[in-house]
């Protein structure tokens, strides 16, 4: 039997317990109220709902803690080391359209650094999760990133720049450079999850720009913890503040990182 620490146990049953009203509402999505935060940036009732019942847990459960909450802001508390950074549907465009691919997304900040993850996708039951330095796991299995070492062989997922986001043209020329090279280049819509199929070695690469704290906070940790490496396009660990990721398999990451790189010129 696994043991689980009180704190990934605590972010679980938040995750489970806002995915209840995300199941309901995504089924009778014709009910919700949706608007727009900006040019294609859609946010809905589920999200906030769901919002709602994860900082009222998390609170519940480690009072001092400030958050990171994609539609409520930035929220101070008393513990200045921990920063709770939740999105409470990573995939929005997908669970609005009826797509199922959408998760939560529960990371924490300890002392300035990414500690703990959870990435739950309600629909498939899939709890990925993970504490530095105790592992990444799906439900109870341990997770490991991929093996494979050839690009020809490699799926790499990604992020297209929607309506209002800009980076079209350096986008393109990244495309070009790393399709050319592999097995497939995939948009799932949720880089939460895109992450998180790093951790899991169902893809060996993601790289996306202009991406947020709260949809990547959590998988980091995920891809660590499985072995894998993430950095920002300089290979730094800037990724929060610059909004760029590139995460991969230990084989993979250089070459990716080295192609988007020679991309952008
Ligand atoms: P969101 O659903 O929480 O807004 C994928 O490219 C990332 O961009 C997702 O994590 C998604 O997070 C965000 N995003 C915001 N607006 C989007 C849009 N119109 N289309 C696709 N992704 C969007
Ligand atoms: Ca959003
Ligand atoms: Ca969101
Ligand atoms: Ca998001």
């Amino acid at each position: 039997m696994l043991v689980r620490s009180a704190l990934l146990n605590v972010m679980m049953g938040a995750a489970r317990k806002a995915a209840r009203s995300l199941v309901r509402d995504y089924g009778e999505l014709e009910h919700l109220q949706v608007s727009m935060k900006g040019p294609a940036d859609f946010v809905s009732s589920a999200d906030i709902r769901a919002e709602k019942t994860l900082r009222a847990e998390l609170k519940k459960a480690r009072p001092g803690y400030g958050f990171l909450l994609e539609e409520g802001g930035e929220i101070a508390g008393d513990d200045k080391s921990h920063r709770w950074i939740v999105d409470p549907i990573d995939g929005t465009t997908n669970f609005l359209h009826g797509i199922p691919n959408f998760c939560i997304s529960i990371g924490l900040e300890r002392d300035g650094e990414l500690y703990a993850g959870v990435v739950y996708q309600p629909l498939g039951d899939e709890m990925f999760h993970a504490e530095k330095g105790m592992g990444s796991f799906l439900n109870e299995r341990r997770l490991r990133v991929s093996a494979r070492r050839k690009m020809e062989e490699s799926v790499f997922t990604t992020g297209i720049p929607f309506h209002g986001r800009p980076g079209h043209e350096v986008f393109l020329k990244e495309l070009a450079a790393v399709m050319g090279h592999v097995a497939g280049v995939r948009r799932f819509g949720s880089a939460a999850l895109d992450l998180a199929y790093v951790a899991a070695g169902r893809c060996e690469g993601y790289w996306e720009a202009g991406i947020k704290p709260w949809d990547i906070a959590a998988g980091v940790v995920l891809v660590r913890e499985a072995g894998g490496y993430v950095t920002d396009f300089d290979g730094g660990s800037r990724m929060l503040e610059t909004g760029e990721l590139v995460a991969a398999n230990d084989q993979m990451h250089q070459p990716l990182l080295k192609m988007l790189k020679s991309a952008r010129g």
